[in-house]
């Protein structure tokens, strides 16, 4: 099992949601002076762009500066920006890791050179979990599992059901977790998972994997795609095909941004599943800590709802992403 930590999970609150009251100030560690370097994944999504202003927001106004660094969604660009980070000498390095495998070594040199390391969103699959002091970010198997048990409720009554799925960037722990999730809950051999394929979390792979599915798949009765662009990307390809989204064809994705929350109260879209991307105050929390040398939890698990139609209609005004 990749799943890492043997830690008791410590379910977060969103304080996240209301900007952590108290963040503000740099506190009694001198936090004035602290500089933290943080490699970002790219801007793939509405959900990254959430973050990064979540991550950039928190630490303008706790005073802490911040060096950021996109990675254009390639692991060797965050490797090259971590080991920039510890050649500045950097007091703590945070990265939302691309893909899963593959950070020993430079996690290993962050070590060497006393860095601490704080996982942001998403895990890596070290073995050596001393590599990293905390991993700050959602269950994805548990969100697999609610868009899974959310099908087999409305398949019910269901015989046949053909499902195709959009999964998300290949390697990346939210795409392997959120595909096992669901697979550990949609059991019923009634369900087929006919065509599942990477649409790498954007629009515009979204659009064109559920393209091909279409005209390789007369029946699809349900599309899981593994976050709201690639769902979003979907719904084009499906009304271009002469079909309706959400009726002919149901759909199930997970972060719960506004453009799909927005595709929900219209019906389009189905359900959602919530990944909160608001990590931003829960990092500068874990850096302060650090910073006093105080202990972090080693998984910090975001809190997060689900949605149908009507509960998206009414959160839909103070979505603040
Ligand atoms: O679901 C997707 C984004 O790592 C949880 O990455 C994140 C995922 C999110 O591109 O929209």
């Amino acid at each position: 099992m990749k799943k890492i930590i043997g830690v008791a999970a410590v379910a977060a609150t969103l304080i996240a949601l209301t900007g952590c009251a108290g963040s503000g100030d740099a506190g009694s560690g001198g936090s004035d002076d602290l500089v933290v370097g943080f490699s970002q994944v790219g801007a793939e999504s509405g959900w990254r762009t959430a973050n990064t202003i979540s991550i950039q927001g928190a630490f303008k106004d706790s005073g802490i500066e911040l060096k950021f660094s996109d990675a254009q969604g390639k692991q060797e660009n965050q490797i090259k920006a971590i080991r920039s980070y510890i050649q500045q000498g950097v007091d703590v390095i945070a990265f939302s890791p691309v893909v899963e495998s593959g950070w020993d070594t430079v996690l290993q040199e962050a070590k060497d050179a006393g860095i601490p390391v704080v996982l942001t969103d998403r895990a890596v699959d070290s073995k050596d979990t001393t590599l990293y002091e905390s991993f700050l970010g959602s269950d994805f198997i548990k969100e697999g599992e609610k868009a899974g048990t959310w099908v087999n409720t409305e398949f019910a009554d269901a015989t046949d059901v053909n499902v195709v799925e959009l999964q998300g960037t290949t390697g990346a722990a939210p795409a392997n977790d959120r595909a096992e999730g669901f697979r550990n809950v949609v059991t019923d051999p009634k369900f087929h998972i006919i065509a599942s394929q990477t649409g790498d979390f954007t629009r515009a792979g979204g659009k064109q994997v559920m393209e091909a599915f279409l005209k390789a798949n007369p029946k699809i009765d349900l599309v899981f795609a593994h976050n709201d662009d690639m769902g979003l990307g979907a719904i084009e390809a499906i009304e271009a095909a002469g079909l309706v989204p959400g009726v002919d064809i149901k759909i199930v994705t997970i972060d719960a941004v506004k453009d799909g929350m927005t595709a929900l109260s219209e019906g389009k879209i189905n359900y959602i599943v919530e990944c909160s991307p608001l990590l931003g105050p829960q990092l500068v929390d874990i850096v302060k800590k650090l910073h006093a040398g105080e202990t972090v939890e080693k998984r910090i698990i975001t809190e997060e709802g689900e949605f149908n139609q009507e509960q998206a209609t009414a959160a839909l005004p103070d979505r603040q992403y």
